[in-house]
């Protein structure tokens, strides 16, 4: 994989997804690479995960759990009844089988990027905190804060994207998966440990 390869994956998702998607995907791009110069995780993997990690966001709910089924994509029964969580599987599938990706690491990140899991790579932990923070982003609660967290602390910042997350879908009265949770108290706990 090169930077001409980026440019081309670049060119492919501008033509499927919206202009605000994009603007947001090059967004964790960018944010992707930044995280990584600071942690010191490998910046063309960033990159790449960055850019394909919402490759797959475009396809409706219903489509997203047809996929699964037609290319045995494994799901659980919280992906199901919210099928728009599987656009990070799906996109990871995508990633490997319509741009060539085989690194398990950026693949990895591509399908956690929603929920998150326990024991998340570095690489994966970037992907999910740049998907919340890059630039274009400006609903969250203490945004300024957490962007400079992400900086100077990535597992506080994992946990209060979390806690914020939850937060919200509590108030929304959103099904809840429980990779949400686990991965909000393995990361709560472990910071309650250091
Ligand atoms: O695809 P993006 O919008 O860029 O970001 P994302 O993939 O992190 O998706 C964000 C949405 O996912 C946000 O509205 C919160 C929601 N979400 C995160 N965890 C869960 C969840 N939604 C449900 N129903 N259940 C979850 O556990
Ligand atoms: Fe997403
Ligand atoms: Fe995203």
């Amino acid at each position: 994989m090169s930077f001409k390869d980026l440019d081309e994956i670049e060119k492919e998702l501008k033509k499927i997804q919206n202009e605000k998607r994009f603007r947001h995907t090059t967004g964790v791009e960018y944010t992707s690479a930044c995280l990584a110069m600071r942690w010191g995780a490998d910046l063309h993997k960033a990159l790449l995960a960055g850019l394909l990690h919402d490759c797959a966001k475009h396809m409706k709910p219903q489509d997203l759990l047809k996929e699964c089924i037609e290319k045995k994509i494994p799901y659980t029964k919280a992906q199901e009844r919210s099928p728009f969580l599987l656009h990070g599987p799906v996109g990871a599938y995508f990633a490997r089988n319509k741009y060539g990706v085989k690194d398990q690491e950026v693949l990895g990140a591509i399908t956690w990027h929603t929920t998150g899991r326990p024991g998340m790579t570095l690489l994966e932990k970037i992907v999910f905190t740049a998907d919340y923070i890059e630039p274009g982003r400006d609903q969250a609660p203490d945004l300024e804060r957490l962007r400079q967290m992400a900086f100077t602390d990535l597992d506080g910042a994992v946990v209060l994207i979390l806690r914020q997350t939850l937060d919200y879908l509590e108030e929304s009265g959103a099904q809840i998966d429980p990779m949400t949770r686990d991965t909000y108290e393995y990361y709560r706990k472990m910071k309650r440990e250091v």
